[in-house]
């Protein structure tokens, strides 16, 4: 049985070639500038270690059609999932900071590695599930969750650069919340593969709280199965998390992030987070302090801050005069 990890890594990753804008490199400096190291560790109990980020080489390009930046997006995620799998190695939960979504590719491939039944939650507006023929924009970050699932290797061409990554991830294990902007091809494959989808008005039904148990529940019957999270930023409501590159209204509330997380924490299995799409480029001032402090309040959800707040360890009274 899987016991609960009181160990984190977290990693780094400055990389937004997955899409257009500049800014969601940044992230990972603006998060440790607004002191995420230092936040996680005044969580009781909780272990931190620092990895550092994740640099791409300058690389050359390879053209492969309606798909930008792929040699780019492919040394990055190959470095990363590599690193991934080093922190659960270490038998440590890992949380890693993107970025743009383009490097869910790396965070699962590398965590799959390690613990083939993983299961994955994908928190976000839109549901990353493009190939190159389905894709409007061309922009990697569309995409990582179709070049993961094995079922999804027919739709492909043959990828240069791509080599190190055999999908092998089923899309069986694979669930979505907070879905609102989904293109036609990407709800056909949920459809088709039966995903269990909490898109908005799913969440509206049920509640956020029914809505993740039903998607774990879904996936791992028997509450067994280690626990994967990658969380778009994007998912919350752009009043909210304003500062980000492709922001839909009709989102998440902040507070339903916590409790999402706050509850995948209680399992005890979760071994991966991502946080991506944060672009603190993206806004005023106010707008970035706000996604950054809803960035953080969801990864101290997801590692086990409690809003109740926790007495002392050991402690059986208050300081006497
Ligand atoms: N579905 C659109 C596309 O493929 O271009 C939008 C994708 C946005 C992806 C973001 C960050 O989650
Ligand atoms: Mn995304
Ligand atoms: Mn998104």
């Amino acid at each position: 049985k899987l016991q609960p990890l009181r160990k984190v890594g977290i990693i780094g990753v400055p990389f937004e070639k997955g899409q257009k804008k500049y800014g969601v490199s940044v992230a990972p400096a603006a998060l440790r500038a607004a002191g995420l190291i230092s936040k996680l560790k005044e969580i009781e109990g909780l272990d931190v270690k620092d990895y550092g980020d994740i640099e791409t080489p300058d690389i050359k390009e390879v053209k492969v059609d309606n798909m930008a930046h792929l040699a780019l997006v492919s040394a990055c995620n190959k470095k990363l999932s590599e690193r991934v799998t080093q922190v659960l190695k270490d038998d440590r939960i890992v949380v890693t900071i993107g970025g743009d979504h383009s490097i869910g590719v790396g965070t699962v491939d590398g965590h799959y590695k390690v613990n083939e039944d993983m299961i994955l939650v994908w928190v976000d507006a839109h549901a990353d599930i493009n190939t190159n023929k389905t894709s409007d924009s061309g922009s990697v970050h569309g995409m990582p969750v179709a070049l993961l699932v094995t079922e999804f290797r027919n739709y492909w061409p043959y990828l240069p650069t791509m080599d190190w990554q055999d999908p092998v991830f089923s899309i069986k294990s694979l669930g979505y919340i907070g879905l609102r902007s989904v293109d036609n091809f990407e709800r056909l494959a949920i459809e088709k593969y039966k995903v269990p989808t909490f898109a908005m008005e799913d969440v509206e039904e049920h509640g956020i709280k029914n809505s993740i148990q039903h998607v774990l529940q879904a996936l791992d019957p028997t509450s067994s199965r280690p626990i994967h999270v990658s969380f778009d930023i994007d998912a919350l409501d752009a009043l909210e998390a304003p500062s980000t590159g492709t922001p839909v209204r009709g989102g998440l509330t902040l507070r339903e992030a916590i409790c999402l997380m706050e509850i995948v924490h209680a399992t005890g299995r979760l071994r991966a987070v991502d946080l991506v799409e944060v672009n603190p480029a993206i806004g005023n001032e106010k707008d970035r302090n706000q996604t950054i402090e809803a960035g953080l309040c969801i990864l101290k959800a997801a590692l086990g801050f409690s809003r109740r707040g926790t007495a002392p360890r050991g402690v059986l009274d208050l300081p006497i005069q």
